[in-house]
C-alpha cells in the first residue's frame, strides 16, 4: 500500500466515525454540512508525503467498492426550494429524507470545480462524497511523456501556481516584469503541461481556474475566482498524474472518464506521435492498472481520437464518447443551430457509422423551448435518439446564478432560465425527455440528488 492509498483509508474512517455519532441525532441536511467540513480539511498529509511517482503505481487488485460516505451537502436543497412551483418541486421535496449513495448518472466533471480547485484530490474526492459514480481526468502530457489530469495541456497558468514558482521561466510564455517589477503581458502568458517534467508537475498546487488579463501583478493575475466561486478549499491543490487519478477513483469505488485533450504542441512532440498518445491513454494506464474496459469511459472532440479507438482498441472503442458543441460540429459557413439539421458538420447518422456509440453534446445543444417557456427535446437531441445514440451530457452547475437566463450552457433557453431552481427543471427534461444516460457537473451533489430521487442508477 502506498502513502496515497493510506490517506484514502484515514480519510474514510474519521468520515465514518462522525456518521456514527451523529446520525441518529441530527437532520440529514445538517449531517451533511458537518460532513461536508469534517471531510475537506483532511489531505494535508498528502501535500507534504513527496512521493516519488514510482510510488504511485496503481494496484491491480480488486479495490474496497465505496469507502466514502456520500453527503448531498445544502445545495440541492437550496435549489430545490427555489423552485418555481409544480409537481417536480414536490417530488423533489419529498425525497429530503433519502439516505445519500452514489449514481452513475452523476458525472463529476474535473471533480467538484463549483467550489475545489479542477482536478486536484480534495476536489476529486468532494465529487466522490457527493455520489459522483464517474470521475473525469482531462488528460494532457509532460514533456518526459507521463500522462497528467489538466484540463488544457495550456492551463498551468490559470489552474495552478506555477507563476509564483522557479519553473514560470520554462513556460511557453512566460511572465514577463518591467523595471519597476509591473507584469507587462498578461494577456499573453501560457505555460503547458508539456515545459516540465512530470516530477516538476508535482510540485505545484492546484488552484481555482481564473485570471485577471488586464492584471500588471502576479498576485492581481492570479486572484481572479469569481465571486459565485470561492477560494476557501484552495489551500491543497494537490496535482494528480493520471495514474495516480485512477488508483484514486479505484480507490473511492468509481468508474473512469478520461479525455484526451488536443495538444497544444506540433505533434510528433520529440517523436512523440499523436497515435502515441492515443494507446497511451488505453495502454500503461487503464490496462497496466487492470481496469476493466466496461467501467472506462474515454473522450475526445477530435473524431479521429474515436476512430482510432474503435480500430485500434475495440473493447475501449465500444465504450468511447465523442464530445460535441459547436466548435467541433458545425458545418462550413454556417451557424450551428440545434433545430436545423443542415447546419451540423455530421448528421447523426454519420456519427454512428464511424462506430462510435455514445455522444456527449453540450447540454443547450440537447434542448430547446416551445417559445413560451416550456423546455422540450431539440431536433438535434431527438436525431441522435432515432439513430440509436446513447446521450451523455456536459455540464451543470459550471455557470453562476441563472436570474439573468444563464451563460452558453442555457443558450436558446432564455425563456425557460429565470432562478437558479430552474436547474433542476433542466435536468428534468434532459433524464425524462431527452433520455440522457448521465449528466456531468460541477457540483455532483444537485445531480445525484435528482437522480436517486428518480430511481437513476
Ligand atoms: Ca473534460
Ligand atoms: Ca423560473
Amino acid at each position: 500500500m502506498t502513502i496515497f492509498d493510506k490517506s484514502v483509508l484515514k480519510l474514510s474512517k474519521q468520515t465514518l466515525a462522525k456518521v456514527n455519532k451523529i446520525h441518529l441525532a441530527l437532520p440529514l441536511t445538517l449531517i451533511s454540512s458537518l460532513l461536508i467540513l469534517g471531510c475537506t480539511t483532511d489531505s494535508r498529509s498528502m501535500l507534504t508525503s513527496k512521493a516519488p511517482l514510482s510510488t504511485a503505481q496503481p494496484q491491480s487488485q480488486p479495490q474496497p467498492s465505496s469507502p466514502v460516505t456520500y453527503t448531498y451537502g445544502v445545495r440541492p436543497f437550496y435549489l430545490i426550494n427555489d423552485m418555481d412551483e409544480g409537481p417536480l418541486k414536490e417530488e423533489l421535496q419529498a425525497c429530503r429524507g433519502q439516505l445519500p449513495s452514489k449514481t452513475d448518472f452523476s458525472i463529476a466533471h474535473r471533480g467538484a470545480p463549483l467550489q475545489l480547485p479542477e482536478h486536484t484530490y480534495d476536489s476529486y474526492v468532494a465529487s466522490a462524497q457527493m455520489g459522483a459514480g464517474i470521475l473525469e481526468c482531462d488528460v494532457a502530457f509532460t514533456n518526459d511523456g507521463e500522462l497528467v489530469c489538466r484540463h488544457a495541456q495550456n492551463d498551468l497558468h490559470t489552474t495552478t501556481n506555477i507563476l509564483t514558482t522557479p519553473l514560470a521561466k520554462q513556460c511557453t510564455v512566460p511572465p514577463v516584469l518591467d523595471a519597476k517589477g509591473k507584469l507587462t503581458n498578461a494577456d499573453s502568458i501560457e505555460c503547458r503541461t508539456s515545459d516540465i517534467s512530470a516530477a516538476q508537475f508535482k510540485t505545484l498546487t492546484g488552484k481555482m481556474d481564473a485570471a485577471n488579463k488586464k492584471a500588471t501583478s502576479i498576485s492581481e493575475y492570479m486572484n481572479a475566482t469569481a465571486p459565485w466561486r470561492t477560494d476557501l478549499y484552495s489551500q491543497n491543490g494537490k496535482v494528480l498524474t493520471l495514474k495516480e487519478h485512477i488508483a484514486l477513483a479505484r480507490q473511492l469505488g468509481m468508474k473512469h472518464t478520461p479525455e484526451l485533450k488536443a495538444p497544444a504542441v506540433t505533434m510528433p512532440f520529440n517523436g512523440y506521435r499523436l497515435d502515441d498518445y492515443r494507446q497511451q491513454l488505453i495502454d500503461n494506464t487503464y490496462k497496466a492498472a487492470g481496469v476493466p474496459a466496461s467501467d472506462v469511459f474515454a473522450q475526445s472532440f477530435n473524431i479521429k481520437d474515436l476512430d482510432y479507438w474503435i480500430k485500434n482498441e475495440p473493447a475501449y472503442g465500444a465504450n468511447a464518447v465523442y464530445l460535441i458543441d459547436d466548435s467541433n460540429e458545425t458545418a462550413n459557413n454556417k451557424t450551428f443551430d440545434k433545430n436545423d439539421a443542415s447546419t451540423w458538420k455530421h448528421s447523426l447518422a454519420d456519427i454512428k457509422a464511424h462506430g462510435i456509440n455514445t455522444i456527449a453534446p453540450a447540454l443547450w445543444l440537447l434542448v430547446t423551448t416551445d417559445g413560451k417557456g416550456n423546455m422540450q427535446p431539440s431536433e438535434y437531441a431527438k436525431q441522435a435518439k432515432a439513430n440509436g445514440l446513447k446521450i451523455i451530457t456536459w455540464s451543470i452547475e459550471r455557470s453562476g446564478p441563472l436570474t439573468d437566463g444563464g451563460d452558453w450552457y442555457y443558450s436558446g433557453l432564455g425563456d425557460a432560465i429565470n432562478n437558479d431552481g430552474d436547474m433542476m427543471n433542466y435536468i428534468d427534461v434532459l433524464a425524462q425527455d431527452v433520455g440522457v444516460q448521465g449528466v456531468f457537473s460541477d457540483w455532483p451533489a444537485t445531480v445525484s440528488y435528482y437522480a436517486n430521487c428518480k430511481g437513476l442508477k
